[in-house]
């Protein structure tokens, strides 16, 4: 058995490293070793080309390097080998708090005061109260939900879009076309934390914002193409978004010349709201190997169908 490391753009050799140091029996490969294709058993990758996987006629499995393995779902991928993804939940806690700060910086009006300081313009203004910070959730998978729990004990009030409807202690849930415009109406911070698919490709676009109260703030840490990048703009420009956190983007990274590095009223960041450690990640492609050579079902398999 042998794992192949492809996890361009990120570099490939402390997933080789922490991998070896898991399991110095296994032979472990990235692509400069130009290694035997049919030794390869399991593919440690972010994203695939079609045309990747027939390469390696033993593969069993297919695993990513994220939370999120939809740049796996190419349509050459044979139904037996599984595809599994990352979790871990210090990962989604430091989404959770990524997403608490950036919504606090926004809130509490921090951009406002950083400008006063440098004036040292000494101004008060009043604290926009927590029922003027209706806090709306894209997604309650493990992301989403530790979001929730970050904003509970805040006063904030959360609520949630699913695509289908369950309880959640404190969380008013919505689902359906009808369950998203109400939220939307009722989101004066806007976190996106779905995974992609078909179905929420190009979701965040004019129309949808144009749904949420004037003033609201978008907070982007699902998927770049999650979000029509010229509507965000227009929505900005026209006032009708106070503002966006955005830590993906629809080409990561975005051009030097791209406008959302310079809006006045856009965050942007590079894509780390969190990162699952390597040795989480190593471990995981590890057991998922295991796994599928014992023939075991994987817990932290993609469903091909649904997307994520
Ligand atoms: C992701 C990750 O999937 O960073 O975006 O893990």
């Amino acid at each position: 058995m042998a794992i192949l490391v492809l996890s361009s753009p990120l570099p490939a050799q402390p997933f080789v490293d922490a991998l070896r140091a898991l399991a110095p029996g296994i032979p472990v490969w990235s692509e400069a070793d130009d290694p035997p294709a049919e030794k390869v058993e399991a593919l440690l990758a972010w994203r695939l080309k079609p045309g990747t996987v027939p390469r390696y006629p033993k593969l069993r499995v297919l695993c990513s390097v994220g939370a999120g393995a939809e740049k796996l779902l190419v349509e050459d991928v044979p139904d037996h080998v599984s595809v599994t993804r990352v979790v871990d939940p210090l990962q989604a806690q430091e989404i959770a708090q990524y997403v608490l700060a950036c919504t606090l910086r926004f809130t509490r009006e921090l951009p406002l005061y950083e400008q006063q300081q440098s004036r040292a313009e000494w101004r008060r203004h009043p604290v926009r109260p927590a029922s003027r910070c209706r806090v709306g959730l894209l997604g309650l998978g493990a992301v989403g939900q530790a979001v929730a729990r970050a904003f509970a004990p805040l006063g904030y009030e959360v609520s949630a879009w699913v695509r289908r409807g369950r309880e959640w202690p404190g969380v008013q849930v919505f689902s359906g076309t009808d369950g998203l415009h109400r939220l939307l109406a009722r989101s004066d911070i806007l976190v996106c934390t779905l995974p992609l698919t078909a179905d929420t490709r190009g979701l965040l676009d004019a129309a949808t914002l144009r749904r949420l109260p004037r003033g609201a703030v978008l907070v982007n840490v699902g998927r770049g193409e999650h979000l029509v990048e010229a509507d965000l703009r227009l929505l900005l420009d026209e006032g009708h978004l106070a503002g966006a956190a955005l830590d993906v983007f629809e080409r990561e990274p975005p051009k030097p010349e791209h406008w959302i590095w310079r809006h006045p009223r856009v965050l942007a960041t590079p894509h780390i709201a969190a990162q699952a450690s390597t040795e989480t990640v190593a471990q995981q492609c590890l057991d998922a190997l295991q796994r599928a050579r014992d023939g075991l079902p994987q817990p932290h398999a993609v469903d091909r169908r649904a997307g994520y």
